[in-house]
């Protein structure tokens, strides 16, 4: 696959967003927490719970608020310009090598224009199709690495990661390790 330098026009990505150290602490409070194995890959939701089959935030989804140490996350986020609002819903993904995410447009009534997701541990391939032209192009998330998605990245494209145990970046072969992910997002309606 090409990975192309030119990403869809609503996508910003931001190396180096958060440094090593950082990384390592978000993933220790991550797994000092309980990760739900539902999926063929584990999850834990933060804020509001979101319902895969219904595709749906429902009505009794609310968790409460956000842990202190998202939250202080969120807070940098919004410092930085990157949210308007605080973000109110976190989903943390773990892929192992193998592991990946099917193509989706994140959830349209159910979550506001701007999404944003953070890398940490190991890197992978983000796939973008173009939902109406057939437009493909990739960029490889690296660790500490920030993903905002808004308007037509947001909306016209969906995004994926293949489920596959090492990327190819320029001719050569980069094994993944375990990734976590942290994906930001405000609710506007739930059912
Ligand atoms: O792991 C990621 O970076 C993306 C996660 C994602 O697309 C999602 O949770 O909907």
């Amino acid at each position: 696959m090409t990975i192309q330098a030119r990403l869809p026009v609503g996508a910003t990505y931001v190396p180096e967003f958060f440094g090593g150290e950082e990384a390592a602490w978000l993933a220790a409070a991550l797994d000092a927490g309980s990760w739900d194995t539902t999926l063929k890959r584990r999850v834990q939701h933060f804020g509001y719970r979101y319902d895969y089959r219904a595709r749906a935030v429902t009505g009794d989804a609310y968790l409460g608020p956000l842990p202190d140490w998202l939250s202080g996350v969120c807070g940098r986020l919004a410092g930085e310009g990157y949210f308007e609002r605080l973000p109110d819903q976190v989903i943390a993904n773990e892929y192992l090598p193998g592991q990946g995410i099917s193509a989706h447009v994140d959830c349209v009534p159910c979550f506001a224009d701007r999404i944003a997701s953070l890398s940490l541990l190991s890197a992978c391939e983000m796939v973008f199709r173009h939902s109406a032209g057939g437009e493909r192009c990739s960029l490889m998330l690296e660790p500490g690495s920030l993903l905002v998605m808004e308007g037509a990245a947001r909306y016209d494209w969906t995004h994926e990661i293949p489920a596959r145990s090492a990327d190819v970046v320029d001719g050569e072969k980069r094994p993944r390790g375990r990734r976590l992910s942290l994906t930001f997002r405000n609710v506007i309606r739930s059912l």
